[in-house]
């Protein structure tokens, strides 16, 4: 499809422009490549997913405890195959694989992913994300190949699947996203900044759950969700994709309240690694800020465990302030 030849082209040719300024390497270059080449393909088994009964579930259940579709099963094996081909990857983590991915021990780069993150929409054809985040190893041979946390990234991204719409962020140059045009033939660049005037504003939470959330987060709640718009897709990618265009804050809090505490969440629900740091980061090169339960940067979070999961509040630096505030006052929740 030319559309496609021309997005990567559009991508690449962006990346080769930054590359002299940001000392981006061409092995930096052949992994974007493969990012690039798993969302598309992804895509296109998405869009067509439909037609070949790739909708349903696969009978399998990941690491989480949720029940794997098939539409997930196979955007891990497309984005693990562009992985091993880039030749680039040491190692990946991955949404649906319990265990870290051993790819190349000759690799320069870590990357950590959700394939398909959103799945809930799948059988709805409705938007889901490919999220990723990369960070490179240390290369004066000090490498101990630990888990990085949002600071030590170099980039992350994420597609919005299946409208291809795909947003990049790279360490200390900024959010860009590409867009297919009108005709479907180009995508065009537009570095994002987050806007700082609040008439734009959005909040973006499961309204559902909000009397599970801590007693001071329903308050903040009740003090300002009228002053906002208010929209929920249940797709981070899609949901962050407004608060990176509108301004306002995505959150997902710790769920201490549940009338069945089986089922609460103190962590949070979202995964450090491939959600939350991802969205974080791009917040960061785009203006805004993240944080988890306990008011602290998510980007600065040490994971300790590869699937470990993490509340969190990202969006525009205003709104996350005022909520950081309001959690540094709460007690401690145990990590
Ligand atoms: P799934 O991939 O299991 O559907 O989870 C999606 C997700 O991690 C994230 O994309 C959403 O923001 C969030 O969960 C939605 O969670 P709720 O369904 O609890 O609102």
């Amino acid at each position: 499809m030319p559309e496609k030849i021309q997005f990567e082209e559009t991508v690449m040719g962006f990346l080769l422009n930054h590359q002299e300024r940001h000392h981006r390497t061409h092995h930096f270059l052949i992994l974007m490549d493969a990012l690039i080449s798993a969302a598309k393909h992804i895509e296109h088994y998405y869009l067509t997913g439909t037609l070949k009964g790739n909708v349903g579930l696969s009978g399998s259940v990941n690491v989480h405890g949720e029940d794997v579709m098939q539409m997930d099963q196979i955007a891990q094996e497309i984005t693990i195959h562009y992985l091993r081909a880039s030749g680039r990857v040491i190692h990946a983590i991955s949404e649906e694989s319990d265990k870290i991915i051993p790819i190349n021990p000759d690799g320069r780069y870590f990357v950590y992913f959700d394939p398909l993150d959103g799945s809930s929409n799948v059988p709805h054809s409705l938007p889901v994300g490919f999220m990723f985040g990369v960070a490179k190893k240390d290369l004066d041979d000090r490498e101990d190949n630990h888990l990085r946390a949002g600071k030590e990234y170099i980039a992350a991204g994420m597609f919005v699947i299946p409208t291809g719409t795909f947003t990049l962020a790279l360490k200390d140059a900024g959010t860009w996203r590409f867009h297919i045009d009108e005709t479907m033939e180009f995508v065009r660049p537009t570095q994002m900044m987050i806007p700082e005037n609040p008439k734009s504003w959005e909040l973006s939470f499961n309204s559902a759950n909000r009397y599970t959330y801590s007693e001071r987060v329903q308050t903040w709640i009740e003090q300002n969700e009228t002053k906002y718009a208010f929209r929920y897709i249940g797709a981070l990618a899609a949901d962050f994709h407004r608060t990176i265009s509108n301004g306002g804050m995505f959150m997902y809090p710790a769920i201490v309240n549940h009338p069945d505490p089986r089922r609460n969440r103190p962590q949070g629900k979202l995964r450090l690694m491939y959600e939350a740091a991802v969205v974080s980061f791009i917040c960061q090169e785009a203006g805004g800020s993240a944080v988890d339960e306990t008011g602290i940067p998510v980007l600065d979070i040490q994971p300790k465990d590869p699937h470990q999961r993490s509340a969190l509040y990202v969006g525009s630096k205003p709104l996350v302030d005022s909520i950081t505030q309001v959690l540094m006052l709460a007690k401690p929740v145990v990590r």
